[in-house]
């Protein structure tokens, strides 16, 4: 079984397979999980805040900017990890397979992390296309997961600390002709070292397991032990390590580049891979899901449609004339979706400030806000004062210059700076003060 890791070990060694390039991925790899996992939490607290959390409502563009960075962020790591696990995976065969415990901690933290940082970065994908092939729901998973993932990193960072700060510096890697300056243990196999490994494998007692069991199992073992295969290592030219780092480097730039257009304007005319396109839909705005999704249908956004504002007893009703007859003011806001798309708007409606004043509503109080949908996530939402008393804050009843259109909130939808797209409710029905 030696003979065999050894062997693999052999085989798979390649300019680029060495521990400083593992150190310079894993710093970039280690670098993309910490931001994805910061801008994260911000969206998870912005969606579930704990009782005494207070947000900036400014710049307005705060959440397009960090969610747009959480998901090219995340984008970015498909290529890396991929790189990473190219440069390290002959690491799975080695000898003995476990050394001790700090070499199983290695092992097992190794193990969570690929598992979770896989599945991780996959349904994200998959959630920016809105497609769930999986049987659990996204949002818990895959905030726990991001718990594991950051729990294992730490872990692994700990572990690997010696060959971390080893590899940290270019000057300590290479010396001046541009060489590798390799440790011992750490040397890429060559079949001399092979050979003087196994020549010490032999002196060892034979293996206790193809002694004692019996049948196929025992005689696979003693085919193992008694003929190592000869791999030979394959004739063609080992990837370079300049030819692996362009190769790494362009396939990284190429999956932001062509996706990041969906968050960011720059890149909006070679957004291929973003699901949604700019501008693009009703009121040049594009749909995330429709007034026919939500089961909202023109009987109830009709004449009768009435949106109520209340503070305990004191309730008041607006129809869609009476909101416009009021002091209507512009702001440019931009949609900004948790799934990563977002683009600016600009929307006219009513103060919410001047709604709430109405029913004398305070400056520290929360808002409870109700869509006409009758069944989803987001049909009831919370939103904290800070927003509700933004002088930015809207209930929208135009965008870009014309009325609602029936799948952007008709006759009313919020629109508030900061805030993810799940919150600027389309379709509004009732405001409460809590
Ligand atoms: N009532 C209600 N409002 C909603 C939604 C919804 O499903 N129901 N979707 C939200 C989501 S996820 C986003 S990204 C924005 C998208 O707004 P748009 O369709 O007007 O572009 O609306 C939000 N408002
Ligand atoms: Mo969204």
């Amino acid at each position: 079984m030696r003979r065999l890791l050894l062997e693999l070990r052999r085989v798979l060694s390649t300019p680029s397979r060495n521990p400083r390039m593992a150190v310079v991925l894993g710093r970039l790899l280690g670098i993309a999980f910490l931001v994805c996992f910061g801008t994260g939490l911000y969206s998870h607290f912005l969606q579930e805040p704990l009782p005494w959390m207070v947000f900036p409502t400014r710049p307005q563009t705060l959440y397009q900017l960090s969610q747009g960075i959480h998901i090219t962020a995340g984008i970015a790591c498909f290529p890396l990890i991929l790189a990473k696990l190219y440069v390290v995976f002959p690491e799975l065969f080695q000898t003995p397979p476990i050394k001790n415990f700090v070499g199983f901690l290695e092992r097992a933290s190794i193990a969570i992390f690929v598992a979770s940082s896989l599945v991780q970065i996959v349904t994200g994908l998959l959630n920016t296309y809105q497609w769930y092939p999986f049987p659990f729901p996204f949002k818990q998973t895959h905030f726990a997961l991001s718990f594991v993932i950051i729990g294992s990193l730490a872990i692994h960072i700990a572990v690997k600390l010696p060959v971390i700060s080893r590899y940290w510096t270019r000057s300590r890697s290479f010396d001046a002709d541009g060489n590798l300056l390799l440790d011992d243990e750490d040397l890429p196999l060559t079949t001399a070292d092979v050979a003087a490994e196994l020549a010490e494998t032999t002196a060892e007692p034979v293996g206790p397991i193809s002694r004692r069991v019996d049948g196929l199992t025992g005689r696979l073992f003693d085919w193992i032990d008694s003929a190592p295969p000869r791999i030979e290592t394959p004739k063609q030219a080992k990837v370079s390590r300049r030819g692996f780092v362009a190769t790494v480097g362009v396939a990284t730039a190429a999956v932001v580049a062509l996706t990041a257009g969906q968050s960011f304007r720059v890149l909006d005319a070679i957004n291929v891979f973003g699901p949604r396109k700019n501008f693009v839909g009703p009121n040049d705005l594009p749909i995330n899901r429709t007034a026919k999704a939500a089961k909202v249908t023109d009987a109830d956004t009709g004449a009768d449609w009435a949106l109520s504002v209340s503070r305990g007893a004191v309730v008041k009703t607006y129809t869609r004339a009476d909101l416009e007859s009021m002091t209507l003011h512009s702001v440019d806001l931009p949609i900004a979706c948790v799934e990563g798309w977002s683009q600016m708007a600009s929307w006219r409606g009513v103060r919410l400030r001047d709604l709430l004043d109405a029913v004398g509503a305070h400056p520290d109080e929360d808002l409870r806000l109700t869509s006409l949908e009758k069944s989803g996530g987001y049909r009831v939402t919370e939103m904290g004062h800070e927003f509700a008393q933004d002088e930015l804050t809207l209930v929208a009843l135009e965008l870009n210059g014309d009325p609602l259109n029936m799948d952007h909130g008709f006759p009313a939808r919020m629109i508030a700076p900061g805030r993810p797209g799940v919150l600027q409710t389309k379709w509004l029905s009732k405001l409460e003060v809590i």
